[in-house]
């Protein structure tokens, strides 16, 4: 098998893994810095996970996996470029929010960026999963006290919502995620 043949092969094993074969559509990951959006993004497109720098914000990942394009943006504390991830969000057909769930400081924080964010009635009707990364840290909190912190109840109305419990240095969980936002690509 030719090289390119080899990668081709890889690139839709993990489509049809993450349930996301023979689907259009883009995919962006947000969430405060930290949580884990770049590692994810690293993981996907590498197929392993390295301990990256920090990046400059404002700062965009992305790549391309068949026909569905990722991309990350880290939200918080940069109010001046808001208006530039609300054009980002424009074209998005579905949401992966990440929270550090090891990180009970930031929750308010992180619940604050995700209540504003989903207020913007461009984003009705998008799907978002929720991802309470981390997990495999000793002092994350359990989903169900997550669950209420973030007040998810109150953002089901308006669209498809879900949550899943991810570690993704463990690679756990957030295929089971893909899966759930393939199904509404
Ligand atoms: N323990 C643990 N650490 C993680 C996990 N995911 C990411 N990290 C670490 O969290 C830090 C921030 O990750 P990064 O992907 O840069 O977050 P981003 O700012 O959201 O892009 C890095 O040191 C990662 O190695 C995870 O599931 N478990
Ligand atoms: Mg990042």
């Amino acid at each position: 098998m030719s090289l390119f043949a080899w990668l081709r092969e890889i690139g839709l094993r993990l489509l049809s893994t993450l349930g996301l074969y023979n689907k259009k559509g883009t995919v962006v990951l947000l969430g405060l810095d930290n949580s884990g959006k770049s590692t994810l993004l690293h993981r996907l497109s590498q197929g392993q996970v390295t301990a990256l720098q920090p990046t400059e914000r404002p700062h965009i990942d992305e790549f391309q996996l068949g026909g569905v394009s990722f991309k990350a943006w880290d939200l918080g504390g940069h109010e001046a470029v808001r208006y530039l991830w609300f054009d980002f969000l424009s074209d998005s057909h579905a949401i992966v929010f990440m929270v550090d769930s090891a990180d009970g400081e930031r929750l308010e924080e992180a619940h604050w960026e995700l209540s504003e964010m989903l207020s913007d009635a461009n984003l009705d009707g998008v799907p978002v999963a929720v991802l309470y990364n981390k997990s495999d840290l000793p002092d994350a909190w359990p989903a169900e006290k997550l669950e209420g912190m973030l007040d998810l109840a109150r953002l089901e109305a308006r669209r498809p919502i879900k949550t899943f419990v991810t570690s993704v240095l463990k690679g756990e969980g957030y295929p089971d995620a893909f899966r759930w936002l393939g199904t509404h690509l």
